[in-house]
């Protein structure tokens, strides 16, 4: 007899619930669940994948040793032995900074890695910590940090009860949602325009959001800092500026003034394509309606000034008096307060304290952009990485230039990677140790609820046992972080056996009872009162939290903060550049671009989700293409700084002239990886051409949109055919 068991999905932002049917060790299908409150009986198409993942022959369930080129299977006790001695030794002949960290995307969907593998990091007490933050919402940090004091106090659009919805650079159809946990966006997007609000999407391609959208704007990759400022100009000459309920909390709107003043819409429209009665109209219309918000995503932060224009962004609501408003760009109140929860875990939020060495990247948060990964490991000196650690993490696929990662690797003394995957990364590792599958963990969304849509919380059990040989993500992280304890330190090391008693639920249910809700006389909230609750806990819709919330050490909001002032030079340059520059010169630059059936680079080992046509295609303008004699289905190269790749082209009139766009997370043909499936549709990285030197220079974050490439057709259409997918160029790299 089937049995059905809810959880929420964990492959994306979006946390839907699922309902699985199980029948003894076999799932039996996987469907929306009707009675989550959140989701409603929502799904995407990976949702099934979850099984895939599961039962994939190619998932890792032993730990494994590289010797040479060949790989075997060990026992815990021998990998753990080995990675204890090999990184000791490292850090002892070389110092703490001899060990890199590079943690990836699914450690923020991860309860054991959010709690365990935080605080195992941080008692490394490295400076070389990456992550994907800075090829992600590092802009977003950065402006929450010095406007609101406070890292993690990034806004979330409150989309149930907008009536006017300004996106730039996201595209939540396909992407479900990011910095806005919304589960069946579509349906909460069509229902603004039901109740007689609008939506305007700017974006230099027509994407799947803006098809459903009342507007669509074209913009020039990475001019989002000048359309933004040209908004806050015409809000200033118009006199619509309005701080509202904020008022007599907020500081520099004199100063917002003053700086808005030379970026009047006919100034930068030669550098952004936007018509100035396009801007002055969507100024009139963001600071004229009620409930509204201006909601930027990856987009307008992987840019060239993505500081600047995530900044601008949170500076538009606020002077609009959407700001912490119903409707507006609010903050959560979720049942674990993720703000004291990073404090206990070591996280100390701040920008600048200190800069990478050879290049002088800025810190944030404790971290150095992946941008700077591979020139640590190759520049020798003081300080050089010598052991890397990946944890969750593909960066060889995902960092700009992750070739020239990948190049550096062999050089390291050694490596070390978490991951169930033998993939591109993981195979330059000594040592992998993989985690069990998602279906064999409890889980609670520490990091996404506190950035959902409404205030929720659902606790998911294990479904099945795990086999007798697999660890946890977090008892891995807690074995290394016994193992490198570092001596003398003995209140750290007996917290780790403290927190090693207690185990991932212990904490969050420690946070679930201090937390706002664990706190309320009746009805608190706790894991044993979530437990009762397998489809979840709907705590109502997001309420004002300003300004009791701001941490800024004098507890105002900062509309202009100095940080961002000493990059206005920088912009100013490129403004004047893009005015004096032909726009017809032919030139070309590189955007991404994300599938629903596609997650980064990793979930392409579950032939539901690739098949079908292949999607690692680039897309090119009618008159682009006309002009390299290309047709759609011929293989093109493209070419930058970084190296060449070759891809089928799509030719469509949805991307903007001057602009081509190409997906993350291909290139899956990598030589001694164990990807059946992904192998065989191996695709092209896009981040072989990205460029670790094309940052956003103010922030450190990668600037992966906006590249500037060459694209030439080497083969047509009819002598492409049977030659399959795209492939990797067997040209030498450049770098
Ligand atoms: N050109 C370009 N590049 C991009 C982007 C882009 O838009 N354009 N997007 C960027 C963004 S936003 C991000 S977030 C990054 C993502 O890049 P990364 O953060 O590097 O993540 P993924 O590529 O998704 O790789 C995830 C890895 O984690 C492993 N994994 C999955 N689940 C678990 C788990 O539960 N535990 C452990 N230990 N491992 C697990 C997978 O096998 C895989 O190896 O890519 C960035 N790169
Ligand atoms: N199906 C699926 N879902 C995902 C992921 C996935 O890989 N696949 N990845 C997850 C992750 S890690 C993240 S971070 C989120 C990201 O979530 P989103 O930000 O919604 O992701 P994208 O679809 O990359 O949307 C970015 C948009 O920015 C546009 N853009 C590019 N350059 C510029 C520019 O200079 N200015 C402006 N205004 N727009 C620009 C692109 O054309 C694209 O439409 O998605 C998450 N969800
Ligand atoms: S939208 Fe995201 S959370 Fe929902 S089913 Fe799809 S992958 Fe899972
Ligand atoms: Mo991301």
């Amino acid at each position: 007899m089937p049995t059905t068991h809810y959880r929420s999905c964990t492959l994306c932002e979006a946390t839907c619930g699922v309902a699985i049917d199980v029948d003894g060790d076999q799932v039996v299908s996987i469907r929306g669940d009707e009675h989550d409150p959140f989701s409603r009986g929502y799904i995407c198409p990976k949702a099934t994948a979850l099984a895939d993942l599961h039962t994939d022959p190619d998932r890792l369930r032993h730990p494994m040793i590289r010797e040479g080129t060949t790989w075997r299977e060990a026992s815990w006790d021998e990998a753990f032995d080995l990675v204890g001695r090999r990184l000791r030794d490292i850090r002892k002949a070389h110092g703490r900074d001899a060990i890199a960290v590079y943690q990836g995307n699914p450690s923020a969907h991860n309860l054991g890695l959010l709690t365990f593998g935080q605080a195992f990091l941080r008692t490394l007490r490295t400076k070389n910590l990456y992550s994907a933050t800075s090829v992600d919402q590092l802009p977003h940090m950065l402006a929450a940090l010095q406007m609101l004091g406070d890292q993690l106090l990034m806004t979330v659009p409150d989309i149930d009860r907008t009536d006017y919805m300004l996106i730039l650079g996201g595209n939540p159809l396909v992407s479900n949602g990011s910095i806005m946990t919304a589960p069946d966006v579509k349906s909460r997007l069509k229902a603004i325009r039901a109740r007689g609000g609008t939506i305007v999407v700017v974006d230099p391609r027509r994407t799947e959001t803006a098809e459903q959208a009342d507007r669509h704007v074209f913009i020039r990759p990475g001019t989002d800092a000048l359309f933004v400022l040209s908004l806050i100009h015409v809000i200033f000459a118009e006199q619509l500026e309005n701080l509202g309920r904020l008022r007599p909390h907020t500081d520099g709107l004199d100063d917002l003034r003053a700086l808005a003043t030379s970026y009047s819409p006919e100034i930068t429209a030669p550098a952004t394509g936007i018509a100035p009665d396009d801007v002055r109209r969507i100024a009139r219309e963001l600071a004229t309606t009620k409930r509204a918000v201006a909601y930027g995503r990856i987009g307008i932060c992987v840019q060239e000034f993505g500081g600047l224009a995530a900044w601008l962004v949170y500076a538009l609501n606020a002077v609009t008096a959407h700001l912490d408003e119903e409707g507006g760009a609010m903050l959560t109140s979720p049942a674990v307060d993720i703000l004291p929860l990073a404090k206990l875990l070591g996280v100390r939020g701040g920008f600048g304290r200190w800069r990478s060495r050879v290049r002088g990247l800025p810190e944030f948060g404790g971290e150095l952009p992946v941008s700077a990964l591979a020139e640590e490991i190759e520049a020798p000196g003081d300080g050089q990485i010598r052991a890397l650690i990946t944890s969750a993490g593909n960066p060889v696929l995902s960092a700009p230039n992750g070739a020239r990662i990948e190049r550096a690797m062999p050089s390291l003394d050694f490596m070390v990677s978490i991951d169930m995957y033998l993939n591109e990364t993981t195979r330059h590792a000594h040592v992998i140790l993989p985690p069990t599958s998602p279906l064999e963990r409890s889980h609670y969304d520490v990091a996404l609820f506190a950035y959902a849509v409404r205030n929720v919380a659902k606790y998911s059990p294990p479904l099945f046992e795990r086999g007798p040989d697999q660890r946890h993500d977090w008892e891995i992280a807690l074995e290394l972080m016994t193992r490198l304890g570092l001596p003398g330190r003995l209140f750290q090391n007996l917290a780790t056996a403290a927190l090693g008693k207690l185990g991932p639920e212990a904490v969050l249910d420690l946070a679930l009872r201090t937390g706002p809700y664990g706190r309320r006389k009746r009805g608190a909230l706790s894991l044993a009162k979530l437990r009762n609750a397998p489809h979840g806990v709907d705590l109502g819709p997001l309420e004002p939290r300003l300004p009791a919330r701001l941490g800024t050490p004098d507890r105002r909001i900062k509309l202009v903060p100095d940080a961002y002032r000493a990059d206005l030079p920088r912009l100013n340059a490129r403004l004047e550049q893009l005015r004096a520059a032909s726009h017809d010169d032919g030139a070309l630059v590189l955007i991404g671009r994300r599938h629903l059936r596609s997650n980064n680079s990793w979930m392409h080992n579950s032939a539901r989700l690739v098949k079908g046509k292949p999607r690692c295609t680039l897309l090119m303008h009618p008159h682009d293409a006309g002009a390299r004699g290309v047709a759609t289905g011929d293989t093109v190269a493209i070419r930058s700084r970084s190296g060449e790749i070759h891809v089928p082209v799509e030719i469509s009139d949805e991307i903007m002239r001057g602009v081509v766009s190409l997906p993350h997370g291909w290139g899956h043909d990598r030589e001694g990886t164990r990807l059946s499936v992904a192998s065989a549709v191996p695709g092209a990285s896009v981040n072989d051409v990205t460029e670790e030197t094309f940052v956003d220079s103010f922030s450190g974050n990668g600037a992966l949109n906006g590249v500037s490439v060459t694209v030439t057709r080497v083969a047509s259409r009819a002598q492409d055919a049977g030659a399959g997918h795209a492939a990797r160029a067997a040209s030498s790299p450049v770098s």
